[in-house]
């Protein structure tokens, strides 16, 4: 039986991490191996991050494919996805914390301002700033899964008013819950800092445009942030550039891009009060990966049970 990886991390090829955690398999390094034609005749397995379209389709003896992330829609752009092989989506304490610091350190610095401090200091500018408390400030935490649970909880910790919205109705300690599109307005008119951590799907793409943006709260205690490490397709780049220019957001943190790498020529590099990070908010754990995989693969043999399966119709 072998593995085969199509996972092409930047210069992260710490593959021997599956050879480590699975001595017995033969591990097929796609990326490395594919111009000397491997036999995938016996690939029973396959972890992907964004796999060549129409390979997974052409392994006739797999039985599980593997997120490399806890994202999937870069799986589903392949068009010959085979979508009767269950798929697993990564799913880490680590990976949930490293999200969770980044949401929580990103509304922090608009809280603080800490952007204008930043400025000042290098003016050698001594100035205080009108200074909102967390707890008069509303967080909308679009997304109530693994990451904008965990999230949502850290930014209670911290003394914000914690709003959530979900597809389906969910109860979180501290959180008011939203869900539905008959949610969607009252969420909205309460969410001084939006923080999306949805999935990519045909009802998330684009979300964050223009008539999101109208129905902010203006009168909040600080002015509208939307802070996105959902995914770029998600967000209308244009829409929201256009919001910082006129004042109709007072910020954003962006951690994803309709295009990544995000083009050199982009407006939203130059705004002051826009936080561009580059996809980086929590990155997997190849060490971490190869263990939840080589647990997933030996409970499966096993029991034929998987954790944390995507539901291929709803594509999360
Ligand atoms: P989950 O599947 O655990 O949670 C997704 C949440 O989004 C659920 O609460 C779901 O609702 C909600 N949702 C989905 N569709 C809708 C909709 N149409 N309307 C309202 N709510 C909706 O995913 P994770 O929390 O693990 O991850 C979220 C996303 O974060 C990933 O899909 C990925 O795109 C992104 N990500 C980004 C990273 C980065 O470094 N920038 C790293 C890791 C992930 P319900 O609970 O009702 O199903
Ligand atoms: C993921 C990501 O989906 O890193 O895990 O974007």
């Amino acid at each position: 039986m072998a593995l085969l990886l199509d996972i092409n991390f930047d210069g992260r090829n710490k593959f021997g991490e599956f050879h480590k955690e699975m001595p017995d398999e033969r591990v097929i390094h796609w990326q490395k191996e594919k111009d000397h034609n491997p036999d995938l005749s016996s690939v029973r397995y396959a972890v992907v991050w964004k796999p060549q379209p129409g390979l997974l389709a052409s392994l006739p003896d797999l039985r599980v494919i593997f997120s490399a992330g806890a994202g999937v829609d870069h799986i589903f752009e392949d068009p010959k996805l085979p979508k009767d092989i269950p798929l697993v989506r990564f799913v880490d304490p680590d990976l949930t914390n490293r999200m969770s610091e980044w949401v929580v350190l990103q509304c922090l610095m608009h809280l603080r301002q800490q952007r204008k401090y930043d400025r000042n200091q290098f003016k050698h500018h001594w100035q205080e700033l009108d200074q909102p408390i967390a707890s008069d400030v509303r967080i909308g935490m679009m997304g109530l899964g693994e990451l904008g649970c965990n999230a949502a909880e850290k930014l209670n910790v911290m003394g914000f008013q914690v709003n959530g919205w979900s597809r389906s109705k969910k109860y979180v300690e501290g959180v008011q819950c939203f869900s539905g599109e008959g949610g969607f307005d009252a969420f909205l008119g309460q969410s001084d800092i939006l923080v999306c951590l949805l999935p990519l799907t045909d009802r998330t793409t684009g979300i964050l445009n223009a008539g999101l943006i109208k129905r902010l709260p203006q009168n909040g205690a600080i002015r509208p942030v939307i802070i996105n490490a959902g995914r770029g397709g998600s967000q209308v780049e244009a829409d929201i550039i256009e919001a910082l220019q006129n004042g109709m957001l007072g910020g954003v943190s962006l951690d994803v891009f309709e295009t990544e790498p995000l083009a050199d020529d982009s407006p939203l590099w130059d705004f002051e009060n826009a936080i561009i990070t580059p996809h980086v908010a929590a990155t997997s754990n190849i060490s971490a990966l190869a263990k939840y995989v080589a647990g997933q693969i030996t409970r499966y043999e096993s029991t034929g049970k998987l954790n944390n399966l995507v539901d291929m119709a709803r594509g999360y």
